[in-house]
């Protein structure tokens, strides 16, 4: 069945689940906050209700219940193609149901239909020189909210009932945008040449791959998996949980994704990806080759004695070896075992985690996605750090219209915590 006719059929149940949770146990206590999680950034506090994805702390995402081997096993794929294709994935995400290929390709279609970039986002994009690619990209994203249904449909009347559909109809047109936004931008910052023209025999991140000139087709298969494995990682994390909290004002997909891109950007969360790689090839020229056990224990403690994290490693749920981290490592077992700096990352794994352990501070001293995200892409020939979040930005995207979609059909409604004073708290936790 098509997606959207998929998602349509289970939305009636859904929302009757939801609305009989609401109103029949709302008022049933469901956990404790102390001092430390109010401020302390929230940590651990359950807050938020998704059915995309789970993370576990010690086995890592789920997506739909499917962990990563599972997902990318079962999910359908070109044939000869290593990775399924991304529009199957996103069937998963929406559904819960893994699609046929044949329902996979129809998303595929959908998107090649809505891929169109006004010029006016070239336009916007071709006038800021030396501005970071994340801050294109999320401008660009907000540049298209001028096309949005959800803002459209909603001046004219919409009823409750319909938000999910215009939320939908706009997240097929922004996921269908996105690729060809991004590698704009990055053909244009880096390489000043003119964008290539989309190619329609190309599913959507086989053309990612193909709209950043990058002839190895090896790339193809990473382009997809690196979608996947970005996009999605429950509702609390900075990008997701911003873009939950700007759309429970019924502020539409571009404005919320916008908002969490710039959320993405910062160095604790997406950015992590760009800082790792440049940390990595810091000890990597430091040493002039691959490094030895003893160099990385140094250099990693002058990281931490300096007062600056080592990026890539910690995590504020996880608390184990990051499965995404995994994934990305049996891709380069597979294709570039070889490769320096993939040799160096693999050192860094051994000594690093023995010395946060050391360090005292980091709950968790094992590698997240980041770390090793961008030896791959250095190795397609992808050399720009600073570029690597945004195709963070291009995964994630699918998980965050996934929730919001859903968020609309079941009708979660604005997001509005409550806040205390010091004064409040000191007596709070005096009087236990
Ligand atoms: N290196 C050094 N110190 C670290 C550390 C690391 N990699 N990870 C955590 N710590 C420190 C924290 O800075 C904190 O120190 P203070 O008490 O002085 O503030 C202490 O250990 C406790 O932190 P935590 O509870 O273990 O971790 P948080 O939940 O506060 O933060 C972070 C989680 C991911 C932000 C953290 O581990 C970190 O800064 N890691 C490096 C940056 C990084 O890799 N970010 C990407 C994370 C994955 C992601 O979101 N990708 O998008």
């Amino acid at each position: 069945m098509k997606l959207k006719e998929r998602l349509a059929a289970q939305i009636p149940e859904a929302r009757e689940r939801y609305r009989k949770l609401m109103k029949e146990y709302g008022e049933v206590k469901i956990a404790d906050v102390t001092a430390g999680q109010l401020g302390g950034g929230m940590r651990g506090i359950k807050s938020l209700l998704t059915d995309i994805s789970y993370l576990d702390p010690e086995e890592g995402i789920r997506f739909r219940g499917y962990t990563i081997p599972e997902t990318l096993e079962k999910l359908p794929r070109r044939e000869g193609a290593e990775i399924p294709l991304v529009g199957g994935f996103y069937y998963l995400l929406l559904t819960g149901e893994i699609p046929t290929l044949e329902e996979a390709e129809e998303v595929e279609a959908d998107w090649q239909n809505r891929s169109a970039v006004p010029q006016y986002i070239f336009d916007t994009l071709s006038q800021s020189e030396d501005v970071h690619p994340m801050t294109l990209f999320s401008v660009g994203v907000l540049m298209l909210q001028k096309e949005s249904v959800f803002a459209r449909n909603y001046a004219t009347g919409m009823k409750k009932e319909d938000y999910w559909d215009a939320m939908y109809e706009d997240s097929m047109n922004m996921l269908a945008k996105l690729p060809t936004i991004a590698a704009f931008i990055y053909q244009r910052k880096y390489k000043n040449s003119a964008p290539l023209d989309s190619d329609p025999s190309l599913d959507w991140g086989s053309n990612f791959a193909h709209l950043m000139n990058v002839s190895d087709p090896e790339y193809k298969e990473l382009a997809k998996l690196y979608f996947i494995l970005h996009s999605d990682h429950e509702s609390g994390n900075v990008s997701a949980h911003t873009s939950h909290l700007v759309a429970s004002a019924l502020s539409d997909v571009y404005y919320s994704w916008s908002a969490g891109l710039c959320g993405l950007a910062g160095p604790l969360h997406g950015l992590a990806n760009q800082e790792c790689l440049r940390w990595v090839m810091g000890v990597y020229e430091q040493f002039d080759g691959v490094p030895t056990e003893e160099q990385i224990h140094k250099f990693a403690w002058d990281t931490l004695n300096s007062g600056q994290v080592i990026p890539g490693y910690g995590h504020a749920v996880l608390r184990k070896t990051d499965p995404r981290y995994t994934a990305q490592r049996e891709f380069a077992l597979k294709h570039m075992p070889e490769d320096d700096l993939f040799k160096t990352m693999n050192v860094v794994y051994n000594v690093v985690p023995p010395i946060l352990k050391e360090h005292g501070k980091a709950k968790n001293p094992w590698p997240n996605v980041d770390a090793h995200s961008g030896v791959l892409q250095y190795f397609y020939g992808v050399t720009e750090f600073d570029f690597y979040t945004v195709m963070f930005g291009i995964g994630r995207a699918l998980g965050i219209s996934a929730n919001l979609i859903w968020d609309r059909a079941v009708g979660q409604p604005l997001e509005r915590p409550k806040s205390i004073t010091t004064d409040m708290l000191e007596k709070m936790v005096k009087n236990g």
